[in-house]
């Protein structure tokens, strides 16, 4: 069983994120991701998650291609990841390209995948910020005919 791992935040979870997680599957047969925890994604990356950790491990641990969901809670921990859970591949997108080059001294193929250029969590909070590109919210469906043949 060939098994893949992957480190990410993954908040406000996008199609970019699972064009990811979906190419990374097809690299092996069992896929981890590894998911910043809130306190690494603030002290580390001075990311403010929209989720929590445990919501996005919920919505991670939801998608097909993923078989277990473990917290980043360092940079450091990488290596001793790929031998505690017996890794042939390691994959990220390639805006990271080269920066996780040394883990290939832990016997480890190391794989950059392309990134899905035009959507990421930052500018959808971007773009949820200007009100003026978001319709109401849609919860008032009193106006719909849910039943056109009658
Ligand atoms: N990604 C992608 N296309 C996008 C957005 C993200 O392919 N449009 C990929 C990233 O390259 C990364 C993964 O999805 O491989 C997760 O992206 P983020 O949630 O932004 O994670 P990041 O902040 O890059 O954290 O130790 C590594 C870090 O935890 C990675």
């Amino acid at each position: 069983m060939k098994r893949v791992i992957t480190y990410g935040t993954f908040d406000l979870l996008h199609y970019g994120h699972i064009n990811l997680l979906r190419r990374a599957k097809a690299l092996g047969d069992y896929l981890i991701v590894v998911i910043s925890s809130d306190e690494f994604n603030w002290n580390e990356k001075h990311k403010k998650c929209y989720f929590s950790y445990e919501q996005r491990k919920a919505l991670v641990e939801a998608i097909r291609y993923v078989d277990l969901v473990i917290p980043e809670e360092s940079w450091s921990q990488k290596r001793t990841d790929m031998h505690e859970y017996h890794i042939d591949t390691f994959v990220m997108g390639d805006d990271w390209k080269g920066k996780f080059d040394f883990l290939k001294e832990e016997g480890v193929e190391v794989v950059y995948l392309a990134r899905t250029p035009e959507v990421s969590s930052s500018q959808i909070k971007r773009d949820l910020y200007d009100p003026a590109s978001v319709g109401d919210n849609q919860t008032d469906h009193s106006d719909i005919n849910t039943d056109p043949g009658k």
